[in-house]
């Protein structure tokens, strides 16, 4: 069996055997931009091994323009990232399901729980939360900064507020949100929590939740995400 090398844009080879047929999920593209929420889908695709390119959008200018010059929203006609293209040319959009298709391509990772399992739902009560409680709240930083700085107030305590469950979480049923297990859920956590020292919410008063951010940055899979977007992780 002939074995050759695939070069993705991950910057790693992933080897494939020539006289297998390519996998569906060999020719995904995760299309991301920088900083963004679609690091924690861009996270789940290395800590699960799965191969995948990367193409960057230019979220910040209209119209968003891919690295290739695509116009975004002919591909995601929502206009932002996170999105999957799929083996078959179709496109899945929603970071958090992105993040759970990702996992369950390979179940052995742990990253999300076997279906109708309480486990599973038990992550995807911490997705959902991270999406509306979380995410959400940082769109008077992210996207939206005419809405001013009483706006962002009312966001940054609402958002303070939400971070004080999560370091009781972590301090009770800690490493992980999921107690000894990484999942999908810490990735998007991990992305949208490092925004906070971006919109100036001071993680001070959560010990548990600092040493959470530490932990998850140094992961060898999170580092290499973080390389191959030119980041540094979050102060
Ligand atoms: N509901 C979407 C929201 C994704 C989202 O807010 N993406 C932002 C980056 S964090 C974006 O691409 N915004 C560009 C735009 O809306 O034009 C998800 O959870 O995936």
């Amino acid at each position: 069996m002939t074995v050759a090398k695939r070069q993705f844009r991950f910057g790693h080879a992933i080897p494939i055997t020539r006289d297998e047929k390519p996998s569906p999920e060999a020719a995904m593209k995760l299309y991301y931009s920088t900083g963004t929420c679609s690091f924690a889908a861009h996270i789940v695709a290395r800590e699960a091994g799965i191969p995948i390119e990367l193409e960057r959008v230019n979220i910040h200018k209209t119209p968003h323009l891919t690295a290739n010059g695509d116009d975004f929203s002919k591909i995601n006609p929502k206009g932002y990232v996170p999105a999957l293209r799929l083996g078959d040319g179709s496109v899945l959009s929603e970071g958090a399901v992105i993040a759970q298709y990702l996992a369950d391509l390979n179940p052995e990772s742990g990253l999300m729980p076997p279906a109708g399992t309480l486990e599973r739902y038990r992550v995807q009560s911490w997705l959902n939360f991270i999406a509306t409680e979380l995410h959400k709240m940082f769109s008077p930083w992210m996207f939206h900064a005419e809405y001013g700085p009483a706006i962002q107030q009312v966001a940054r305590d609402k958002i303070g507020n939400r971070l004080a469950h999560v370091e009781e979480h972590l301090a009770e049923q800690g490493p992980f949100l999921m107690g000894q297990q990484f999942t999908t859920a810490d990735a998007y956590l991990f992305t949208i929590a490092g925004w906070s020292a971006f919109a100036k919410i001071d993680l001070t008063p959560f010990p548990n939740l600092r040493s959470y951010m530490e932990r998850i940055g140094s992961r060898p899979k999170v580092q290499e995400a973080l390389a191959a977007e030119r980041m540094k992780p979050a102060a």
